[in-house]
């Protein structure tokens, strides 16, 4: 069955949502060590064992991926023209990953896709994150929502609209910032040798895990 994403703040967003939830929650069961679970799939984008530790992430006593996993953690490209390719791999995998699990719970659907959150609708409403983030409990009221953060563990929950601008898509020349993640000699190539790079560089190394 098609896959088809559906806007976050409808009915059916809902709906997927409150899959979404289900199947956080199966991973985050899952140890670090375990490249399905929700804390490697965060590893994947960024992880500093001490700073998990501080925020009750992981346990010290906890495992952590062998050295040979560095090739695919701590990828996430900012700032970078690789910022929209990366996480397009990146997305593409997580979904999947989600997609298996909800197809695997009890009445869990086979069409499972990400909602996308849309910021751009116009509605003031729309630049608060999706009331499925914040709710203490799931839609039952009985369960614990997974996707829960208390108030002082979330990042920004509301946007400014002035901040969202898609002027940069239309810029052919993208450039990096100088740091540790930034790919700088081939950020600063053009648009056209970047594309031609990117596929071969990035993302197989994040899809290829799988
Ligand atoms: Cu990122």
């Amino acid at each position: 069955m098609p896959r088809v994403r559906v806007d976050a703040s409808s009915v059916a967003g809902g709906t997927m949502l409150n899959w979404y939830a289900q199947a956080v929650g199966k991973l985050m069961e899952k140890p670090l060590t375990d490249r399905t679970s929700w804390r490697y799939l965060g590893a994947i984008h960024g992880f500093v064992r001490d700073g998990w530790i501080a925020r009750d992430i992981i346990e010290d006593t906890d495992a952590v991926p062998p050295p040979g996993d560095n090739r695919v953690l701590k990828q996430c490209q900012h700032a970078t023209w690789y910022f929209l390719p990366w996480h397009r791999g990146y997305l593409h995998a997580f979904e999947s990953i989600i997609a298996a699990t909800v197809k695997a719970l009890p009445g869990g659907p086979d069409d499972w896709a990400l909602p996308y959150w849309n910021y751009l609708s116009g509605d003031p409403d729309d630049l608060e994150i999706p009331a499925a983030f914040t709710a203490p409990k799931m839609a039952n009221g009985v369960d614990d929502n997974p996707l829960y953060l208390p108030p002082d563990k979330r990042p920004h929950t509301d946007l400014d609209a002035n901040w969202i601008k898609l002027d940069a898509m239309a810029n052919g020349r993208f450039t990096s910032v100088p740091g540790p993640r930034a790919l700088a000699a081939e950020s600063r190539t053009s648009i056209i040798p970047a594309a031609r790079s990117a596929p071969s560089k990035i993302i197989p190394t994040t899809l290829s895990m799988y």
